[in-house]
């Protein structure tokens, strides 16, 4: 059966190879027209209806609407760290349109991939503003759409926790490139700018110093471990996602720090290859994943300063390799 299989798929390949363009189809040669977004913003208008009216389209001005502007923007600066550090068009690979919906419900105090785009509110005016304020938060949801195309790591517990850093890593890689910062320059915060000026904080997360990102009366104090022996054994959060994540966050910014320059070149090349590599499932978990940053480090690099430094990471937040 193997055998006839074979037979036919080349059979049908050799079909394809002699069939004549089709009339108005372009020359073989012609080159592929370089990849571009294909962005559209919609206005909720503090409802929850999806995705909203559209206010601005691809090539359009910038509307009067500074939410609209940066969300168009913040999509843009995602398509160009994918396309332009990893050579991948838009998201999924395949030049997926990138969706944004602005003035999400009221006071809506959070962001949110679902599955085909993302979802923003205006914030509560008390603790959280406008959450398109920060380029890395709409990095980090639309990376929730690049792990959905890739890995598909499922949202709960440390292969949930992974699919949160890996929303971190890229997020912030979206900041770092669009300012043009070295891993030393870059301030590994999430969300910075996004806090009320009430509240005692920088930013939701650290990946720097996981655990130190805010400290306030209201909100209490960042949870996050940077290493296994504090790990958060919780139902609440998918089992505890937002909070485990800080583990494998600080991994990545140990190993790009220790590597130094653009963390996107080397560090972030190998953590993208991990994500596209087809070697994770679903429930893949820490040590699968450092394991695979290794695999992936040699298998680009050889022997050296990258694997030594993806190494030295994982060890430092305790996870095994
Ligand atoms: N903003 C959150 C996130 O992207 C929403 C959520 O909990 N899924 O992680
Ligand atoms: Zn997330």
């Amino acid at each position: 059966a193997a055998v006839a299989r074979r037979t036919l798929a080349a059979d049908a390949s050799a079909r394809a190879a002699r069939a004549l363009p089709r009339p108005g189809s372009p020359p073989a040669a012609a080159p592929r027209a370089a990849a571009r977004p294909h962005r559209t913003v919609h206005d909720c208008r503090h409802g929850t209806d999806l995705p909203g009216g559209k206010v601005r389209a691809e090539g359009e001005e910038a509307t009067g609407d500074a939410a609209v502007n940066r969300a168009y923007a913040g999509l843009g600066a995602t398509f160009d760290l994918f396309l332009n550090a990893f050579g991948r068009d838009s998201i999924d690979g395949s030049g997926l349109p990138l969706i944004a919906s602005v003035h999400y419900d009221r006071d809506y105090a959070n962001a949110f991939w679902n599955g085909e785009q993302m979802v923003f509110g205006d914030g509560d005016d008390e603790i959280f503003l406008d959450f398109t304020l920060p380029v890395d938060v709409i990095g980090h949801e639309l990376a929730h759409g690049f792990t959905q195309h890739t890995a598909n790591l499922e949202y709960f517990s440390q292969s949930g926790a992974l699919n949160e850093s890996v929303s971190d890593v890229f997020g912030s890689l979206v900041k770092q490139y669009a300012l043009g910062q070295s891993a030393e320059a870059a301030d590994w915060l999430i969300g910075e700018g996004l806090f009320h000026p009430n509240v005692q904080g920088r930013a939701l997360r650290s990946m720097k110093a996981p655990g130190t990102a805010y400290d306030d009366d209201v909100l209490g104090k960042d949870p996050q471990p940077a290493h296994m022996d504090d790990y958060v054994r919780t139902s609440g959060d998918n089992g505890g996602v937002h909070i485990n994540s800080g583990i494998p966050n600080h991994a990545f910014y140990l190993a790009a720090t220790e590597l130094g320059g653009n963390a996107w070149e080397r560090a972030g090349r190998i953590w993208y290859d991990v994500m596209t590599g087809g070697t994770l499932t679903p429930g893949t978990r820490f040590a699968e994943f450092a394991a695979a940053t290794v695999k992936a480090a040699k298998d680009r690099y050889g022997d050296g300063a990258e694997i030594q430094a993806v190494l030295k990471s994982w060890a430092a937040v305790g996870v095994p390799v």
